[in-house]
């Protein structure tokens, strides 16, 4: 539907290597509406909630440092069919998989430092905003969108 959210979020290395701008542009530019953003520097226990369905991985202690090495920005974004058509502009988990045009595509190599985060459904998309966004999100008409829905 046409209201569908998911969560996106530039990770550590995005928003130290000034990648912020670029990947809320291309959100904006696809049609999706923001609704909610903000840059914050979260718990351990808080990335490990987020990532709670990892925390078995062999990885995870490592993903969960990462996350910690510095701000990230959290973003809400609105439209039809956002969790995943979001998936695909964000690519495949690991960058060298990834198909340029992809924002791991195009500006990551390694599975560790991917840039950015992006809900995998629906269900989990509505948890994670619940957890990063408790404050609510916006709710406005976006004009843009009666030139890009038909
Ligand atoms: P995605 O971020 O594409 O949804 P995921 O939810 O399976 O992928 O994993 C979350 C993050 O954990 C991922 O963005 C990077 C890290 N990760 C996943 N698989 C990994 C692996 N095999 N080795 C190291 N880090 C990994
Ligand atoms: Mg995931």
């Amino acid at each position: 539907s046409t209201t569908e959210q998911t969560y996106i979020m530039v990770k550590p290395d995005g928003v130290q290597r000034g990648l912020v701008g670029e990947i809320i542009a291309r959100f904006e530019k696809r049609g999706f509406k923001l609704a909610a953003l903000k840059l914050a520097s979260p718990s351990k226990e808080h990335l490990e909630k987020h990532y709670a369905d990892l925390s078995d991985k062999p990885f995870f202690p490592k993903l969960i440092k990462y996350m910690l090495s510095g701000p990230v920005v959290c973003m809400v974004w609105e439209g039809l069919d956002a969790v995943k058509t979001g998936r695909v502009m964000l690519g495949a988990t690991n960058p060298l998989a990834s198909a340029p045009g992809t924002i791991r595509g195009d500006y990551a190599l390694q599975v560790g430092m991917n840039v950015c985060h992006g809900s995998d459904s629906v269900e989990n998309g509505q948890k994670e905003i619940a957890l990063w966004f408790p404050e609510g999100v916006a709710q406005y008409k976006l004009d843009a969108q009666t030139w890009i829905y038909e």
